[in-house]
């Protein structure tokens, strides 16, 4: 038997400040309970659990600037910040398990404190790039990417709760994959930075095999470096993924999504990944909660290496006939 050295810890944030819909906490738990962990034994990691987060609960946080909760997703993301710097500093792999999208805060942040050169693929409906002046909802599930970029540093106010962070991600080491529901001030900041974008048009138009191939060469191209995935189960169509909070039409089909991640895996560069926004309180019933996190497992084997076309790691020899 022939077993990975790789070992992949999984963290569950369960948290919802970020936005306004109740039971995005409750993403890791149903997650988990779609066999995460086994489909990640059975591809021969060492699993390492680490459980869920215990978020800060504080009695009092009004809203600053129109940002909502923002000491409550300030302390949460410094927590999950700390914990993933060090699960990556142990030498693991890492997938969070959100939780609302506020989280790639603390997630990216914390694993860019141990790779600093790391690159960032965005997979979502949403650009999530408002700052807390162009944003329409004041929610922060939609400003993460705001905090992160360093071109974006002016035009950031300093929001209480989050002064233990700043930014650290150049606007050409992200690529979104997905958009089709994008602000006008996040169009006009996209556009502004030179972001690199591959909207569901764009997707219509090259097709995803071209897509992850600019995609990847603009990030890698130059130079090899760690690649974080933040996934956000609502780039995918909602008739797959019915159980989030803002789901948009004419999303990911199964097969594109899972085209992404095995070209993702295919790089030997993954490091850590974000699976966020399932929402079991959504969706028609249990059947579509169970259909959407059953889709967040496949994302996340598919990225560890999962194959479509098999692989025969565990065996060498076509058995003997006895
Ligand atoms: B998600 C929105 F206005 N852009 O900022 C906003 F449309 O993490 C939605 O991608 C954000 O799910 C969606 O509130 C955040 C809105
Ligand atoms: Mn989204
Ligand atoms: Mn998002
Ligand atoms: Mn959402």
């Amino acid at each position: 038997q022939q077993t990975r050295a790789e070992s992949v810890a999984v963290l569950g944030a369960p948290f919802c400040r970020g936005q306004k819909r109740g039971g995005v906490e409750h993403g890791p738990k149903v997650i988990r309970d779609a066999g995460l962990v086994e489909r990640l034994s059975s591809l021969d990691y060492s699993v390492h659990d680490f459980g869920d987060l215990n978020f800060p609960h504080l009695e009092k946080d009004e809203p600053y600037m129109g940002v909502k909760f923002p000491r409550t997703v300030g302390a949460a993301n410094k927590l999950l910040s700390g914990a993933v710097s060090r699960a990556v500093g142990a030498g693991h792999r890492l997938v969070m398990l959100g939780g609302d999208h506020s989280l790639a805060i603390g997630s990216v942040s914390g694993h860019a404190r141990q790779c600093p050169d790391l690159c960032l693929i965005w997979v979502d409906a949403h650009a999530d790039v408002n700052t807390p002046m162009c944003s329409p909802s004041g929610n922060l599930h939609g400003q993460p990417v705001a905090f992160m970029l360093k071109e974006l540093k002016d035009k950031m106010p300093e929001i209480p709760g989050f002064s233990w962070t700043k930014p650290f991600l150049s606007s050409r080491d992200l690529v979104y994959v997905g958009l089709r529901d994008v602000d006008p001030g996040e169009h006009l900041i996209l556009k502004n930075l030179g972001i690199q974008y591959f909207s569901m048009r764009d997707i219509d138009r090259l097709g995803i095999q071209r897509v992850m191939e600019v995609a990847l060469d603009h990030l890698l191209g130059r130079k090899q470096r760690p690649i974080h995935l933040s996934f956000d189960i609502d780039a995918f169509d909602p008739s797959l993924a019915p159980a989030t909070g803002t789901p948009v039409n004419g999303g990911l089909t199964y097969r594109e999504g899972i085209y992404i991640t095995e070209e993702i895996h295919n790089t030997g560069l993954l490091s850590a990944i974000d699976m966020v926004e399932v929402n079991p309180a959504l969706g028609a019933g249990s059947e579509a909660v169970e259909a959407t996190a059953s889709l967040a497992v496949d994302v996340i084997a598919s990225s560890l290496g999962q194959t479509r076309e098999g692989a025969h790691a565990s065996i060498s020899v076509i058995p003997a006939v006895k």
